[in-house]
């Protein structure tokens, strides 16, 4: 294998690290760094292309990052309209043209077999990440159709025209920690039994299912990443850890009184969204595709997740009382700033949700890289920023925050 000296700037800049090695005309096994994970890859003058499904969400975005990093032409769908641009992938678009030059948003539903096929047959991706999905386990107890309608279905669609027009191409379906629901085993691993208690979690065991099936059937690289819960600043508003940061701050700033939740006592395994898309890029280069486990192994219940997001705005909570008439107290003036809502308990929760991902670390040499003390921090720092943009506050300082 050649030895080829990367100088430590050169290190600082991903891009320009893959750039002198294709000049060089080489294939190569080096390690890049690019914010915080190191990648090992075989580096190859021709870029890959990607394409990714639901490019517009958290981890759609922030794949198409790395994957722009790691010098991928990359090609993302999305339902919206073509006259927006998407917050989460502004800073491409807008960006740098080293990046923007590589990176095409198409626009359709995955539903739609024969505007997806044409998409796939003019890009003729070497790996397909379908993210695509209707991602809120609480939405699918109101909308079962529409949940069944995209994450079942339109898994089927995507492994149905890749089976028929790039059979070639190596795909990664988004499956979710949400099919072991009630499992009675804990952590889970690849081979623990599902049971998943949700409309949202039955749809995604349907695609799991899937994934497998055409793999083993037809011989087409496809893996499954059973993610476990993977947050970030990028994090939709109606998810719990994004909720629970954004009324820290504003509560803190005397923008909103109380925070309302529903079950306080519900674990989940948090990480980083950036670790993960890490690990769903190395799944896919492997030679044999194969189902992953991607997890943290740790788990915090909501009321943990709420005391350390409001610890990072200088506000200590206190709990007191159980069940609906538990509520968080500010520790200074005794006032109550959360409350527990009926309206957010489900119908029916997973049991205890906690992955085991040695798996990924002997196959693929992921570990995640984010404590979930880390997590928090910027989730709530990014609000701060966000917040202060909103109400155009010049300075946080200035601001008489609360006793
Ligand atoms: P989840 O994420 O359902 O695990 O699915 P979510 O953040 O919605 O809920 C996590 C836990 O928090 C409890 N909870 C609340 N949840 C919300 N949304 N709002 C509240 O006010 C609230 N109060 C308590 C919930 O009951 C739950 O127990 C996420 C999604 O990203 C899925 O797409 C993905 O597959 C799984 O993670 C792994």
């Amino acid at each position: 294998m050649p030895n080829v000296p990367i100088t430590c700037a050169q290190l600082e800049d991903p891009l320009e690290v893959i750039s002198s090695l294709a000049a060089l005309q080489l294939r190569v096994f080096n390690s890049v760094s690019i914010d915080r994970l190191t990648y090992s890859m075989e580096v190859t003058p021709t870029s890959k292309v990607a394409l990714i499904t639901g490019v517009t969400g958290q981890t759609g975005s922030i794949l198409a990052d790395l994957l722009l990093g790691l010098g991928y032409e990359v090609h993302g769908i999305t339902r919206g309209s073509p006259s927006d641009v998407p917050t989460r992938l502004a800073h491409i678009m807008a960006g740098h043209e080293s990046m923007k030059h590589r990176f095409t948003l198409h626009h359709c539903d995955i539903l739609d077999i024969q505007a997806f096929s044409e998409i796939l047959l003019a890009t003729k991706p070497a790996e397909l990440y379908n993210l695509a999905a209707q991602s809120s386990v609480s939405v699918s107890f109101k909308q079962p159709h529409e949940t069944f309608r995209v994450d079942g279905l339109g898994v089927l669609n995507v492994l149905e025209t890749v089976r028929l027009f790039l059979p070639t191409v190596r795909v990664f379906q988004a499956s979710s920690s949400e099919i072991f629901g009630k499992a009675t085993t804990s952590p889970q691993t690849e081979t623990t039994k599902p049971h998943p208690c949700s409309p949202y979690a039955n749809a995604k065991l349907v695609a799991h299912t899937l994934a497998r099936v055409y793999r083993e059937a037809y011989n087409l690289h496809v893996c499954s990443g059973v993610l476990y819960n993977h947050e970030s600043s990028r994090r939709g508003g109606n998810f719990v850890t994004q909720k629970i940061a954004r009324a820290a701050v504003k509560i803190s700033l005397g923008l909103q009184k109380t925070l309302e939740l529903g079950n306080l006592d519900s674990c989940r395994d948090w990480g980083h969204a950036k670790d993960f898309a890490d690990c769903i890029w190395k799944m896919m280069q492997t030679d044999v595709a194969e189902d992953f486990i991607v997890a943290t192994g740790e788990t915090h219940t909501v009321r943990d997740f709420a005391k350390k997001s409001f610890a990072v705005v200088g506000i200590e909570v206190e709990f007191q009382g159980t069940g609906i008439h538990e509520v968080g107290l500010h520790s200074k003036d005794g006032s109550i700033i959360i409350k527990v809502n009926s309206n957010f308990f489900r119908p029916t929760e997973p049991v205890h949700i906690v992955g085991d991902a040695s798996k990924a670390l002997q196959k693929l040499y992921w570990r995640p890289s984010y404590s979930v003390t880390e997590l928090v921090e910027e989730m709530v720092s990014a609000q701060k920023k966000e917040i202060s943009k909103e109400f155009e506050l010049d300075s946080l300082s200035n601001l008489d925050r609360p006793k």
